[in-house]
C-alpha cells in the first residue's frame, strides 16, 4: 500500500525533469538544483528506510557545500554522525535513477537485499544551508518521507557539521552534547572559555581574526556562537551574505585553489584572515607579510598544528594512547616530511573524500585527520576517552599529568568528532595558537609548503582514469603513469597525480615541484597527457 503511495506521487508530483543519470558521489548528489526535485523526493523514501535499518535517527542534509549558487546537493547522515555507508551509496545511487514506474520496484529491492522489517518506525532529522531554492528541495524531501510514514524534524538552517552534531546527540542519549542548535554553541563555547582563561602568556598570539564566511549559512552561525563566546575572540565578519553570492570569489575552496584572498578582502600586513566554506565543513587560514605575499594555511598546516599540540598534551600527561595523522595525496609533500620526521607521528594516506579519512582515523586512539583543502577534525576512540577520563580523577598522578589530561577532556569537548567543522576548527585553532603564544608567522615558519599547482581537464569519460595506491598511481589507461614518471623525474622535488573527480565531470591534475613555474610547468604538461 505505502510503496504504492510512493510510486503515484512521485511520478505525479516528483518526475525527473530530464532523462540524466546522477550519481551518489563523494559528498553525495550535487548538480544543478533544477534537476534536483525528483532526487529529494527520493532520498527522503531512502533515508526514512536506511532509519528503519539502522533502528536510529538518520539525517539529511541538503547543500551543495562550495559548489555554485546554482547548484545544490543532498546527503544522508548516519546515526552517529558518520557519511552514509558506501553499499547504501549505490542503492542511493539507483533509487535516484529509477524511472517513475520502477521505483516502488527499486524501494521493494533494497527491502529486500537489506532485510528491512517495514513496520518499523522511521524517524528523519533535516537541514539546508542558505541556498536561494533549498526551501523547496527539502520540501519535496519532506514529501518523501511523509508518504513513508516517518516522524521527522526539520531543522531549518544549518551547517553541514551541525546537523552531522545534532544527530549523533540524539542517538546516544544526550551523552554527546544537547541535540539542539543551542546545544552545541553551549558546548564549544564552554571548552573553549576554559581553556582560553588557562593561557595566561599569549606571546605573540593576538586574539583578531576576519572571517570570510563564503556569503553561506556559515556567517548566521558565526553570529550565534559569537554571542556565546564572551568577547574571547574578537571576529569580523566579511562575506555574510548581505550583499554577495555564495561561494562567489570567496571561501575556503576559491582561496585554497587560487591562493589568493576572497574579492574585495585587502590584506593588512600582520593580521589573521580565515575563509569558511559554503556550509562551513572546511576552513582554511591566511595572511601577508610585510612585503604583502599571501601566505595560505590550508588543511595540512592545521593538521599539523592540532597533532602538534595534541602529541604535548598527551606526552605530558604520560597516558598511553598513540595518536596518528591522516592525509591524501593532496598533501603538500612538505607537511608530511614534517610530521613523520620532526614530529615522529606516522601519517597514513588515503583516497580523496572526507568518509577515507574518517575511517582511517578511527584506527588509532587518537586520530587527526585533515584534507589539504580543510576538511578535518580529530576522533577520540572510545578506548582513548575512557583513559583520558579515568586519568583526570587518577591519584597516581601529579598534578602536572592531571591539568594535562583535564584538558585534552576540554579539547575533546571543543571537537565536533563527527566531521569536518569550520567553527569547531576555528576555535581549536585559536586555543592553541594562544596557548603556543603564536603568530600567523610563528605558525607558517613550522614548515614552508612546497609550490603547488591544480588543474582540471574536461574529458570524454572521466572513470576511463583508474587509480590504485590511494590515488597516487595511474593503474588505467596503461602506460599514463610511466609518462607522468617521466615528466616529474625532470623536475627538482617533482611530484604529480592525477585522479577523477567524485564530484564534477572532469580530471583534476595536481603538482609540485621546487618553484611555482615549475609546479606550474609540471602540472601543464601532465595535463597534456590526459587530455
Ligand atoms: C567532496 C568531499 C571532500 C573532497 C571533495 C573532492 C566530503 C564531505 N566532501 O567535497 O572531502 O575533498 O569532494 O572533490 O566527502 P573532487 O573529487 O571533485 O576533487
Ligand atoms: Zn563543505
Amino acid at each position: 500500500e505505502t510503496l504504492r503511495k510512493v510510486s503515484n506521487l512521485g511520478s505525479e508530483k516528483f518526475s525527473p525533469i530530464k532523462p540524466t543519470v546522477i550519481q551518489y558521489g563523494t559528498a553525495g548528489f550535487r548538480a544543478n538544483s533544477e534537476l534536483l526535485s525528483h532526487v529529494m523526493y527520493r532520498m527522503g523514501l531512502l533515508a526514512a528506510l536506511r532509519s528503519k535499518k539502522k533502528k536510529a535517527t538518520v539525517a539529511v542534509m541538503i547543500t551543495a557545500s562550495h559548489n555554485p549558487e546554482e547548484d545544490n546537493g543532498v546527503k544522508l547522515i548516519e546515526p552517529m554522525g558518520e557519511m552514509l555507508e558506501i553499499t547504501w551509496e549505490s542503492f542511493a545511487t539507483s533509487i535516484a535513477n529509477a524511472p517513475d514506474v520502477e521505483l516502488s520496484i527499486c524501494l521493494e529491492s533494497i527491502i529486500n537485499k537489506e532485510e528491512i522489517d517495514f513496520s518499523l518506525p522511521a524517524d528523519v532529522v533535516f537541514a539546508r544551508d542558505t541556498r536561494s531554492v533549498d526551501l523547496h528541495l527539502s520540501q519535496a524531501m519532506q514529501c518523501g518521507l511523509e508518504v513513508m510514514g516517518s516522524t521527522f524534524t526539520d531543522f531549518g538552517l544549518l551547517t553541514t557539521p551541525q546537523l552531522h552534531y545534532i544527530v549523533r546527540c540524539m542517538n546516544t542519549n544526550g551523552a554527546y552534547g544537547e541535540a539542539t542548535e543551542e546545544g552545541y554553541y553551549c558546548k564549544l563555547a564552554k571548552a573553549f572559555a576554559s581553556l582560553r582563561k588557562s593561557v595566561l602568556h599569549v606571546g605573540n598570539y593576538d586574539n583578531k581574526i576576519q572571517l570570510d564566511a563564503a556569503n553561506g549559512v556559515g556567517a548566521c552561525k558565526m553570529k550565534e556562537m559569537i554571542k556565546h563566546l564572551e568577547c574571547l575572540l574578537d571576529i569580523e565578519l566579511h562575506k555574510d551574505g548581505s550583499d554577495g553570492r555564495l561561494n562567489y570569489k570567496c571561501g575556503a575552496d576559491f582561496v585554497k585553489v587560487q591562493q589568493t584572498s576572497p574579492e574585495g578582502v585587502l590584506l593588512k600586513p600582520g593580521v589573521k584572515y580565515a575563509s569558511f566554506d559554503g556550509d562551513a565543513d572546511r576552513i582554511v587560514f591566511f595572511y601577508a607579510d610585510e612585503d604583502h605575499k599571501f601566505h595560505l594555511l590550508d588543511g595540512d598546516k592545521i593538521a599539523t598544528l592540532v597533532a602538534n599540540f595534541l602529541q604535548q598534551l598527551i606526552t605530558a600527561s604520560g597516558l598511553s594512547v598513540n595518536m596518528g595523522l591522516v592525509q591524501t595525496a593532496y598533501a603538500n609533500g612538505s607537511s608530511t616530511v614534517y610530521i613523520t620526521e620532526e614530529l615522529k607521528i606516522p601519517a597514513a594516506c588515503v583516497p580523496t573524500g572526507v568518509k577515507h579519512l574518517h575511517h582511517q582515523a578511527q584506527q588509532f586512539d587518537v586520530g587527526v585527520y585533515f584534507e589539504a583543502n580543510g576538511h578535518g577534525t580529530v576522533l577520540f576512540s572510545s578506548k582513548a576517552s575512557e583513559i583520558i577520563q579515568n586519568a583526570v580523577s587518577h591519584t597516581g598522578m601529579t598534578d602536572e599529568q592531571k591539568s594535562a589530561a583535564s584538558k585534552l577532556l576540554t579539547v575533546m569537548d571543543l571537537i565536533n568528532q563527527t566531521v569536518g567543522d569550520a567553527i569547531s576548527d576555528l576555535l581549536l585553532v585559536e586555543i592553541i595558537l594562544c596557548t603556543f603564544g603564536w603568530s600567523m608567522e610563528d605558525w607558517d615558519k613550522c614548515y614552508i609548503d612546497l609550490p603547488n599547482r591544480q588543474l582540471k581537464v574536461k574529458v570524454k569519460d572521466r572513470n576511463d582514469i583508474q587509480t590504485a595506491d590511494a590515488e597516487r598511481k595511474v593503474v588505467k589507461p596503461s602506460g599514463l603513469q610511466e609518462e607522468i614518471d617521466q615528466l616529474v623525474s625532470k623536475f627538482n622535488k617533482g611530484r604529480s597525480f592525477v585522479r577523477p573527480s567524485g564530484t564534477e565531470d572532469v580530471v583534476r591534475i595536481y603538482a609540485e615541484a621546487d618553484c611555482q613555474v615549475n609546479a606550474d610547468r609540471l602540472a601543464h604538461e601532465v595535463s597534456v597527457k590526459v587530455y
